[in-house]
């Protein structure tokens, strides 16, 4: 008998967002033809029998082979980091092209383009970080990189390098906006943090801990509401990057229930950790150093209520690895003084994993609801969806099979990417991605990598539904309405 598809997995329980059903997936090519039972036989057939069958997930936030203003990498290549993202059921990454100061965006696009294509396993798309808003960035480069595929902008509102002020970032808002391109912001009041930290410093409190009450919830609460009403006056979708207190989720709240279109994430970190696992013997604090800082027990709560409610869409990592040693946070001396210590801290290959446990597990969510937070929700928002998010015909063949009931308990050993270190490490896991498909190649198979760097590819994407602005936001008393001058 000649096969049908040149794939089948078999007999497993099928999860997509909405639904989750036993059934056969077929997949011809890389692309997934059906989904439905007693489907015909495959050329190979993976058996799937008491296994979930989920989309791959997707990380829309992660730090890749990213230069600094200051002229570092951090930890991991595009290898590294896409070969742990794929050990932890993640076929899809968002990482940052970085714009620094005195940079042309096109040299940018070509540099992270050129990076990724020679060491990705998994695929990819772009946002770029724009840290010099020049004439010409506005007028041509944002329009062309768009044209090309990167269809999503990030903003700083803080960091000395990289911030870009109320005037400037209203201009890129608006750039992005004819653009039709999604801006992400990394949204804290920059002042609040420099003062915190330089107070802090005078007093001598220069340890780890000292890290997170440099960072002010306020500086969240400020940041979330300011950059809210500049969505507002332009009309421009935005998504606020790793919300990490209960204000700022009710300030996305409020601002969602005006009309603002505003998106939100947050990621692992907020969910897990909490700003006292920072107090650690000597350095080890600063293994866990990452902005904004993990918050309480109540900041959780309220995080997990505003998931539930809608007003933050998506889980992601804010993977930004540094090696625990001179190369990374140790790179200023031994006993580096916290404003000396470069924040982030590894997160791609242990988000699905984490998620899972505890969305699945521990918060009885269900298995949908897991998936649209780490797959369909990133897919939809940033415009890769239906091909990428989900298990449908026509769909890429971007699948994770689980094993529900297996335990793993987290070590830094069991790590694939160049941290060195998980911060989760001797954490009990139940639930793990064992056999992972990208575009219907195993990636993961066997407990090995099964493909070769570059063989991850570049998605072209633009703004999308998401990014468009809703035309009922520009409100009568932007002047630029009242007066008929029609700027926007
Ligand atoms: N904070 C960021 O804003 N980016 C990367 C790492 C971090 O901790
Ligand atoms: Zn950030
Ligand atoms: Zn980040």
């Amino acid at each position: 008998m000649s096969a049908a598809y040149d794939l089948v997995i078999r007999g497993g329980t099928v999860v997509t967002a909405t639904d989750s059903v036993k059934a056969d997936v077929a997949i011809e090519g890389e692309t997934v033809v059906a989904v439905g039972r007693g489907l015909g036989q495959g050329r190979r057939e993976i058996d799937a029998a008491g296994k979930l069958v989920l989309p791959g997930g997707i990380d829309a936030h992660c730090h890749v082979e990213q230069m600094t203003a200051g002229g570092f990498r951090n930890a991991d290549t595009f290898e590294t980091a896409t070969r742990s993202a794929a050990f932890g059921g993640t076929t899809t990454i968002i990482p940052f092209a970085a714009q620094h100061v005195g940079m042309k965006l096109p040299e940018v696009v070509s540099e992270y383009r050129a990076l990724a294509a020679k060491g990705a396993v998994i695929d990819y798309a772009l946002h770029m970080i724009i840290a010099d808003p020049t004439a010409e960035t506005l007028a041509t480069d944002i329009p062309a990189m768009v044209e090309e595929g990167i269809g999503s902008i990030k903003l700083f509102m803080t960091y000395d390098r990289l911030k870009v002020d109320d005037e400037k970032f209203l201009d890129v808002l608006l750039a992005a906006r004819r653009s039709g391109a999604m801006v992400c912001v990394h949204a804290e009041n920059h002042g609040m943090l420099s003062w915190m930290a330089r107070k802090l410093t005078e007093a001598g409190h220069v340890a780890p801990k000292f890290h997170a009450m440099s960072h002010p919830r306020l500086a969240e609460t400020e940041a979330f509401t300011r950059l809210a009403a500049m969505s507002e006056l332009v009309d421009q979708p935005v998504m606020i990057f790793h919300v990490s207190t209960a204000e700022g989720a009710e300030v996305i709240r409020a601002a969602r229930g005006r009309g603002v279109k505003l998106f939100a994430e947050t990621c692992p970190q907020y969910l897990v950790l909490k700003a006292e696992d920072v107090d650690r013997p000597g350095l080890e604090g600063a293994k866990l150093m990452f902005s904004p800082p993990s918050r309480s027990a109540s900041d959780q709560d309220a995080l997990w209520r505003a998931l539930d409610l809608g007003d933050l869409q998506l889980v992601s990592s804010d993977h930004a690895p540094s090696r625990f040693d001179e190369t990374g946070k140790l790179r200023a001396g031994p006993n580096p003084p916290f404003k000396q210590i470069p924040n982030g801290m590894p997160g791609l290959e242990t988000r699905m994993p984490l998620m899972f446990d505890l969305m699945v597990n521990r918060r009885g969510m269900g298995l949908s609801r897991f998936v649209e937070l780490t797959a369909t929700n990133p897919a939809k928002i940033y415009n890769l969806h239906p091909r990428k998010g989900t298990i449908a015909a026509g769909a890429d063949a971007d699948i994770a099979i689980w094993d529900p009931e297996r335990e793993v308990t987290l070590s830094d050993e069991k790590m694939h990417d160049l941290a060195g270190y998980t911060p989760y490490a001797g954490r009990v896991i139940r639930g793990w991605p064992e056999t992972v498909l990208v575009r219907g190649t195993p990636v993961i198979d066997g407990g090995s990598l099964a493909v070769a760097p570059g063989f991850g590819r570049f998605l072209p994407r633009k703004g999308g539904e998401a990014a468009r602005p809703t035309g009922r936001l520009v409100r009568e008393m932007d002047p630029a309405r009242n007066f008929g001058a029609n700027i926007l």
